[in-house]
């Protein structure tokens, strides 16, 4: 893992939460501010109907791994990507040198995704995932613990703020590599 990171001159970062805590918002700001790409994988998954089936629970597609991976390994490999998704464990733990993850309070959350016109059972799934800190977790068991940073993400004050983060973390890893 090491040594594939390492070949890399510009960092891959994964922003990963609860739908709804600000990653979109979050990645597209990162981007413009530091020209890196900005990979939205909920889309390149919809481009490609990259999906193996329906998650009846959740309300969405499930995606197939193997082939999502497949279609962006040649990408990741060049770097300076910052990848957009609602879940992390099955990207391959060397594709990424940050991993944020986004909190929000479930208040906040459930006006969000109600907003967004979720139905009651998918609303109520996803307040939970939130709730029991699911993707939290799963960051914290699929990668390293010094490359995982929990962020909130409530107020358009702290949007700003982990923007400010996120590409105060690409310069100081760009600094080293030079
Ligand atoms: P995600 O990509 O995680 O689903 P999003 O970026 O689409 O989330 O944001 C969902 C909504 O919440 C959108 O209307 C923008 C708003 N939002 C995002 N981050 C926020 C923050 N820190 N404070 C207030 N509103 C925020």
């Amino acid at each position: 893992m090491a040594a594939e990171a390492t070949s890399r001159r510009k960092p891959n970062v994964l922003v990963t939460g609860t739908p709804g805590t600000g990653k979109s918002s979050t990645c597209s700001e990162i981007a413009s501010r530091t020209g890196f790409e900005h990979v939205d994988v909920g889309a390149v998954a919809k481009d490609g109907q990259l999906y193996s089936g329906f998650d009846a629970d959740l309300e969405c597609p499930i995606l197939d791994d193997d082939r999502i991976i497949d279609e962006l390994e040649d990408k990741l490999a060049e770097g300076g990507k910052i990848v957009d998704y609602h879940s992390c464990d099955f990207f391959p733990e060397r594709w990424f040198d940050a991993v944020f993850v986004l909190r929000t309070d479930n208040t906040k959350l459930y006006d969000r995704l109600s907003q967004r016109g979720y139905g009651p059972q998918k609303l109520t799934n996803n307040i939970q995932c939130e709730i029991f800190q699911t993707i939290l977790e799963e960051a914290r068991e699929s990668y390293r613990d010094d490359i995982v940073f929990e962020l909130h993400s409530n107020e358009p004050d702290d949007l700003d703020r982990n923007v400010d983060c996120i590409v105060e973390w690409i310069d100081k890893w760009l600094v080293r590599r030079t």
